[in-house]
C-alpha cells in the first residue's frame, strides 16, 4: 500500500530528478532493427465452421468470415442486441428473511439446511446475447484454381483471394468504427466477371424489405431467452411477455454499389449482374436506449449506409485503417521467427511441441485485436463471446459472468496499451451500482451496492437461480461488485486520472465497500466474516464424506475485501476523503489467511479438501493475481502457499482457468512454468461441446478463439494478459523488467507495454538478459526498477536487492529515460 503512496505524492528525494538521456549518448545499445511482425491468420480452405471463421469488428457490430468462395457467409452480430429489457424490482421479496436462519444455520455447521436455506434467496436467470444474422453472399462462379483467406490483425481486414478461369477475385471485409459501417468489397480481374446474389436470414423473427436501393432485415428479439443449460421449461424463448418494454427491435440494412454491370434489389435480396466490382455497404442497429430505458419501439432509419456510400470504399478504408493502426501499433512483440504455413497446420504443429516464436506473439496481439474490435460500445463491454455468437441459446447466454470472466476480459487493457477499451466496462459498472443498490436492499437489506455471479445489458445484479434452480456456489455468489471496482482502480493507477479517481471510481468502490460493511458478521472469536460464502464453483468435503458449497468467509470473498479496502485506503489518502474512516477500520479485524494441512492457501474456512481437486476455478489465489496482496517480496511463506496450491491443483483446466493460472506463475516469478500453460492455451481444439473441468479441449479453436471448450473469449484476453505479466511488471509500486522471462523466449524485443502509474516501457533482450530499456514516464513520479540483470541509467548503476537488481528513479512527466542491462 505505501508504494502507491510514494507513487503519487511527487517529492524530490536524494535520487536526483534527471532529464532525457539519449541512448548512445552513454554509450547504451540501441535497441534491434524494426520488428518483422507476422499480424496475419491465413488458410488454405474456407471455414467449414464457426470457429475457423475469422472475426471482424468495430467494438459494436461484428461479423465472422467464413471466406467461401461460391456461397460466402458472415455471421452477424450486434452487441446491444439482447433479449429482454430493463430488470425488475421485486424478484423475490421472501429472499431476505432466510438471511439470518441461513447464518445460523452456516455458524452451527449444518451445511444441508444451509443449502436449502440459500436456494430461497435467488432471483430469475439474466437474459442472453442474441445473433443477429447471416449475409448470405453467392457468387455465380466455377470451381477456383488457387485459393487463400486471411485475417490481418493490424489493419482489421479479411481478405479472401482465389482464381477461377485465370480471373483473379479478392474479397475484402472490414467494420470501420470512425463511420459504424461493415464494408465488403469484390474486386476481379476480368471485366464484368462479378454476378451476385445477395441476401441475409435469422434465427430470430425477421421480415425483409427493399426501398430506394437499400435491402432491410428486422425484427424485434424475444422478451426472454432462458439460459443453455435450463432444460426444464416448455418455452425457453419467449418472444412476448405482454411487457412493451421487454423485446429489442433490430435491424439490418445493405446496398450495393458497382463498377459496370447492373444492380437489382426487391424484398428477396440484391441482384449484381456481370459488374467489375462491387462495395457493399452493411449496418446493424437496434432499438437499444441504455440499460435502464424501454428500447425504442422500432428502428426505422438505415443506420447510416447513404453516408457511407458518399464517403466511398477508399475514403472509409483509409479511416478504417487509420483508426485501426492507432490502436494496435501502440505494442510490438517480437519472440523470434515464426513459420510460414497456414495458421491452422501451425498451431497443429505448434500443439506437437514445434516451437513457433512468431506464432507466440501472433496470439499476444490477437487479444489486443479482439479487445480493439469488441470493446468500444459505452456500458456494453465484451461478453463471454466479445461481439461474436451465432447461436439463439449461446452457452452460458453469452452473458456476463462476474466470478472470473468478464475481469479476465480485461486483465490486459491497461498494460496493453488500450485502456480506452475499458471504458465500456466502467459504465457497465456504474449501471450495475444503480441496479445493485436496489438488489442489495432487496435481497439482504443491505446498504451499498451488489452483484452476484451473472449480468447482462440491463445491468442485472440479482442473483440467478429461478428461485432455488441454481446451486448457490454459483447462483448466490454476491462479490461481483466488489471484485469489479478494482478495475476503476486500476484504471486511476495506470492513468493517474485524479478526476476520475474522485468523480467515477471512489464512489463506486466506496458503494461496493458499503455493501461489504453491511455483509460482513463476526465469527465466534469475533473476527469479521462472510456468510453465505462461496469459493466459485466448488464444493467442498465436510464429515462423513457429505458434500457442501456454502460456508464461511472463503479465502476469495476475504482477499476480495482486503483488497478493496487497501484501494480505498490509498484511495482515501490520494483524495483526502475522510467519510471512509469506518469501512477502513473493518481491514484489520478480518478473519485472517489460512495455511492448510498439505502447505496449501487454505480455500474454506477450514481445511477441508474438494470432491474435484483439480477443479477449474482458482479463486483462492486472487490475493496474488489479479490483486498484489500476496507476493514473492513481502509475503514469501503466503507465496509459497499459492505455489503449492498451483501444484495441487495441476496444470489442466478450460481455457481461461489455464490463462489464470500463466498469470499466477508469472507472479510467482516462474517463467517456465508459465509458458508451459501458455503452451496448453495454444493446443489444437476442435471440441465444441460444453467441457466444465480438467483435461480434454482446453486450448485455441483454428481461428485462434480460445476453447473453454466451447469458445470463451476470456482465455484469449487471460493469455494475452500472461504474456504481458511475464514481460513486465508493475503491482507494487515498482517495474519489473521481464520477472518472468521463460528460457523458450532467450531473445526479442517488446514495445509500448504499460505499467502502473503510467511507465510506457520499450526492451529488448538477448540470452536471457536484458539489454537495453527506454521507459517514457507519462506522469512523473517515483519508481523501483527490477530487474535480475545489473541495470546502469548515466553514471547510476543498480544496486544488489535479494535475488536481482533495483534501481531507484525520481522520474519527471513526459521525459523518457534509458537503461542498459550489463
Ligand atoms: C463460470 C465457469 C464456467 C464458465 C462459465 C461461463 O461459471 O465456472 O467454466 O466459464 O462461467
Amino acid at each position: 500500500m505505501k508504494y502507491y503512496l510514494m507513487l503519487f505524492t511527487l517529492t524530490c528525494t536524494t535520487v536526483g530528478v534527471f532529464a532525457q538521456v539519449k541512448p548512445g549518448a552513454a554509450g547504451l545499445q540501441k535497441p534491434g532493427a524494426p520488428v518483422t511482425e507476422d499480424n496475419r491468420l491465413w488458410y488454405r480452405r474456407p471455414a467449414a465452421v464457426w470457429t475457423e471463421a475469422l472475426p471482424v469488428g468495430n467494438g459494436r457490430m461484428g461479423g465472422m468470415v467464413y471466406g467461401r468462395v461460391g456461397d460466402e457467409v458472415v455471421s452477424l452480430n450486434e452487441a446491444t442486441l439482447w433479449s429482454g429489457g430493463p430488470v425488475r424490482d421485486g424478484v423475490n421479496p421472501e429472499a431476505k428473511q432466510y438471511l439470518n436462519p441461513l447464518r445460523m444455520a452456516l455458524f452451527t455447521e449444518n451445511y444441508e439446511e444451509a443449502e436449502r436455506l440459500a436456494k430461497k434467496m435467488q432471483g430469475g436467470w439474466s437474459e442472453s446475447y442474441l445473433p443477429l444474422g447471416d449475409l448470405q453472399l453467392h457468387q455465380e462462379i466455377g470451381k477456383p484454381g488457387s485459393y487463400v483467406r486471411e485475417l490481418n490483425i493490424r489493419d482489421g481486414i479479411a481478405r479472401t483471394a482465389y482464381t477461377v478461369n485465370g480471373v483473379k477475385y479478392i474479397r475484402e471485409v472490414f467494420v470501420s468504427a470512425p463511420d459504424q459501417v461493415m464494408v465488403i468489397r469484390w474486386t476481379s480481374s476480368g471485366k464484368g466477371a462479378i454476378s451476385l446474389k445477395l441476401g441475409a436470414s435469422s434465427l430470430l423473427r425477421n421480415s425483409h424489405a427493399a426501398k430506394d436501393s437499400v435491402w432491410t432485415m428486422r425484427g424485434k428479439a424475444p422478451a426472454h431467452v432462458d439460459p443453455s443449460y435450463v432444460d426444464y421449461t416448455k418455452q425457453p424463448i419467449v418472444y412476448d411477455d405482454g411487457d412493451s418494454c421487454h423485446g429489442m427491435p433490430w435491424a439490418m440494412s445493405m446496398r450495393a454499389v458497382s463498377r459496370d454491370g447492373g444492380v437489382t434489389v426487391d424484398t428477396a435480396g440484391i441482384t449484381v449482374s456481370r459488374a467489375s466490382e462491387v462495395v457493399l455497404y452493411v449496418s446493424m442497429r437496434t432499438g437499444f436506449r441504455g440499460y435502464d430505458r424501454c428500447p425504442n419501439g422500432s428502428v426505422e432509419d438505415e443506420g447510416g449506409i447513404e453516408k457511407a456510400v458518399q464517403l466511398g470504399y477508399d475514403e472509409l478504408k483509409s479511416r478504417h485503417l487509420t483508426d485501426m493502426h492507432n490502436y494496435f501499433d501502440r505494442v510490438t512483440l517480437n519472440l523470434g521467427n515464426g513459420s510460414a504455413i497456414p495458421t491452422d497446420e501451425r498451431l497443429a504443429a505448434y500443439t506437437k511441441g514445434v516451437s513457433d516464436p512468431g506464432l507466440e506473439a501472433l496470439y499476444f496481439q490477437y487479444g489486443r485485436y479482439l479487445l480493439i474490435s469488441s470493446s468500444r460500445t459505452p456500458g456494453v463491454p465484451a461478453n463471454l463471446q466479445g461481439i461474436w455468437n451465432a447461436e439463439l441459446r449461446a452457452p452460458w447466454s453469452s452473458n456476463y459472468t462476474t466470478n472470473i470472466n468478464v475481469q479476465m476480459n480485461y486483465w490486459m487493457a491497461e498494460e496493453c496499451n488500450l485502456s480506452e477499451m475499458v471504458q465500456p466496462l466502467i459504465g457497465l459498472i456504474g449501471d450495475m451500482s444503480v441496479t445493485g443498490a436496489r438488489a442489495a436492499k432487496e435481497f439482504y437489506g443491505a446498504k451499498g451496492w451488489v452483484v452476484h455471479h451473472n449480468s447482462d445489458i440491463w445491468a442485472m445484479a440479482t442473483p440467478v437461480g429461478d428461485k432455488g434452480r441454481g446451486e448457490p456456489k454459483w447462483a448466490n455468489w454476491p462479490m461481483g461488485g466488489a471484485w469489479l471496482v478494482r478495475h476503476l482502480w486500476e484504471h486511476y493507477l495506470y492513468t493517474g486520472d485524479r478526476q476520475f479517481l474522485k468523480d467515477t471510481a471512489l464512489p463506486l468502490m466506496k458503494g461496493a465497500a458499503e455493501f461489504v460493511g453491511d455483509w460482513l458478521i463476526p465469527d465466534a472469536r469475533g473476527r469479521l466474516v462472510t456468510a453465505p460464502s462461496m469459493s466459485p464453483e466448488n464444493d467442498f468435503i465436510y464429515k462423513d464424506d457429505k458434500v457442501a458449497d456454502v460456508s464461511v468467509a472463503t479465502t476469495m470473498d476475504m482477499g476480495i475485501i482486503r483488497d478493496l479496502l487497501d484501494n480505498l485506503a490509498v484511495a482515501d489518502s490520494v483524495l483526502g476523503d475522510t467519510s471512509l474512516s469506518g469501512l477502513l477500520a473493518l481491514r484489520s479485524r478480518l478473519m485472517p489467511y489460512q495455511v492448510g494441512s498439505q502447505g496449501q492457501l487454505q480455500e474454506w474456512y477450514r481445511d477441508y479438501a474438494s470432491p474435484d481437486p483439480h477443479h477449474r476455478h482458482v479463486s483462492h489465489l486472487y490475493s496474488l493475481y489479479p490483486a498484489h496482496e500476496i507476493s514473492m517480496a513481502r509475503t514469501p511463506d503466503l507465496a509459497a502457499a499459492v505455489k503449492q496450491s498451483l501444484i495441487l491443483r495441476g496444470d489442466v483446466g478450460t481455457g481461461w482457468s489455464m490463462a489464470w493460472k500463466v498469470n499466477l506463475w508469472a507472479r510467482l516469478l516462474d517463467g517456465n512454468h508459465a509458458y508451459r500453460l501458455f503452451r496448453h492455451l495454444l493446443r489444437l481444439t476442435r471440441v465444441d461441446e460444453i467441457r466444465m473441468g480438467g483435461g480434454e479441449g482446453g486450448g485455441a479453436y483454428p481461428n485462434l478463439f480460445d476453447a473453454h471448450p466451447p469458445f470463451q473469449i476470456d482465455g484469449n484476453f487471460g493469455g494475452t494478459a500472461g504474456m504481458a505479466e511475464m514481460l513486465l511488471q508493475s503491482q507494487d509500486g515498482d517495474l519489473h523488467l521481464l520477472p518472468a522471462l521463460p528460457d523458450a523466449w532467450a531473445g526479442g524485443s517488446v514495445a509500448g507495454l504499460v505499467g502502473r502509474g503510467g511507465f510506457v516501457v520499450d526492451m529488448n533482450w538477448k540470452n536471457g538478459r536484458l539489454v537495453w530499456a527506454r521507459v517514457l514516464s507519462r506522469l512523473g513520479g517515483k519508481v523501483v526498477i527490477h530487474s535480475s540483470t545489473p541495470l546502469i541509467m548515466n553514471e547510476m548503476r543498480s544496486r544488489k536487492d535479494g535475488t536481482g537488481y533495483i534501481l531507484e528513479l525520481d522520474t519527471k512527466e513526459n521525459v523518457t529515460f534509458y537503461l542498459s542491462g550489463t
